[in-house]
């Protein structure tokens, strides 16, 4: 995406921000700290996320989706210059094995990117793999099993070495499907062994991200299936072994703000896997059905990181995990990222001095009223202003849309590709 194409459009179109932004600029005492922050705030991208996903029932590509390593790093730079708030595309592998490490960490350097966190497989078997995983990874049964899959994830560390990345998120779908067939004592014990050597071979500066999920592919347990089992995991492995929160993977109307804020006190928290879902792991756009709960745990956030004296942009994993089956990939994730942000700014806008004071208080109403102000304002323009000083689009999706940019990418990489990756 030519620079000058975006700065035209922002030129078209920067009397009716700068009318929008004064507006809410105006009621703002502490507006720099506000764009600095938003400025600096950068979420990661997942290389899975940048085709079309699918469910069990079937997948309709949309067409022009990458087709290899090099052309997912190529789209998280397209999203970047537009948005200038993507500065980094998370691997999964053996999905995203970089041929050449080098070339590839020199790819996304010529777009302003770096590595986030790279992601380990042990839910699927790879064709040619010795042993498998059906019935789990690090808490199988069988040492040699679990010894497969620690060597891969010691595998995907070294990968991640050579692109820059510091740190290696762990997603395990061992669980059970029926009562009786696992052992809850004897799997968590083996998954822990798995994951102390797998920390044992962690560099100094790196970390190991856990994320917890109730359910999917397994239906009756898993292993690693909430926060307080991949808390205790974490607290068992050591300080550089943190729990990595998927807004999808909670049951239903479970308050994930207070385990945000919980894990954050505990400095256990690692980061994020946003998207949002109404019934399971739906895995759809971040703020699509649940924006107030963004907000509360972006409330939870700031007042959590500021207690702690930590630096909004480099404490936590922030990254997306989403899969798209009718939007267009690259539009959903801008969506996605917007949303984010918005959340962010609402939470730095809330007073918490104020809030402090009428919890001492008791005074509900007031304390509602209070987050329910900064939930109120109207951001967007305040996250169009730090876009634009940033040298963003003032609007990323009207400018991927002038631009043609999918039928460009169609013409080029055609219509039908295979799924790289979920
Ligand atoms: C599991 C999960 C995990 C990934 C996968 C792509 O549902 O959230 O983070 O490894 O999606
Ligand atoms: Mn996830």
């Amino acid at each position: 995406m030519e620079q000058h194409k975006i700065d035209e459009f922002n030129h078209q179109h920067i009397k009716e921000h700068q009318r929008e932004f004064n507006f809410v600029a105006g009621y703002l005492s502490n507006l720099d700290d506000v764009l600095q922050k938003l400025i600096a705030f950068q979420i990661a991208i997942p290389s899975w996320a940048l085709g079309t996903g699918g469910t069990r029932f079937g997948r309709f590509s949309g067409g022009g989706e990458p087709r290899n390593l090099e052309e997912k790093i190529e789209d998280v730079g397209l999203i970047h210059a537009l948005n200038r708030s993507s500065n980094s595309i998370s691997l999964h592998i053996p999905w995203d094995i970089p041929k050449d490490a080098a070339a590839t960490k020199k790819l996304a350097e010529h777009y302003g990117l770096h590595f986030d966190a790279v992601n380990s497989n042990t839910f699927q078997d790879q064709p040619g793999q010795k042993l498998s995983y059906k019935f789990g990874s690090l808490h199988h049964v069988v040492k040699a099993v679990r010894q497969q899959a620690v060597d891969h994830n010691i595998e995907v560390i070294k990968y991640g070495e050579q692109l820059g990345s510091k740190a290696l998120s762990v997603w395990l779908s061992d669980g059970s499907n029926f009562p009786g067939q696992l052992n809850f004592r004897g799997a968590f014990q083996r998954t822990l062994e798995s994951l102390q050597q797998i920390y044992e071979a962690l560099p100094k500066d790196w970390k190991v991200w856990i994320e917890y999920k109730p359910f999917e592919p397994n239906f009756y347990s898993t292993t690693i299936g909430d926060w307080g089992q991949s808390f205790l995991l974490a607290s068992k492995l050591g300080e550089k072994a943190q729990t990595l929160v998927d807004l999808g993977h909670h049951l239903p109307n479970t308050n994930i703000e207070q385990i945000v804020s919980l894990l954050l006190m505990e400095g256990k928290l690692a980061g994020f896997h946003f998207n949002d879902s109404k019934y399971g792991d739906d895995d759809l756009t971040v703020g699509s059905i649940n924006p107030y709960q963004l907000f509360l745990i972006f409330n939870e956030l700031v007042e959590g990181m500021d207690a702690r004296g930590m630096n909004h942009a480099t404490g936590i994993g922030w990254m997306i995990d989403a899969s798209h089956n009718v939007k267009d990939p690259i539009e959903d994730l801008l969506q996605s990222v917007e949303a984010i942000k918005i959340a962010y700014a609402q939470a730095l806008l809330v007073d918490n001095e104020a809030l402090a004071q009428a919890q001492q208080q008791n005074d509900v109403i007031n304390a509602q009223e209070i987050l329910q102000n900064a939930y109120r304002t109207d951001v967007r323009p305040l996250i169009a202003e730090a876009r634009l000083r940033a040298g963003g689009a003032l609007n990323p999706i009207a400018v991927y849309r002038l631009q043609a940019v999918r039928d460009g990418l169609i013409k080029k990489r055609g219509v039908k590709t295979v799924a790289t990756g979920l």
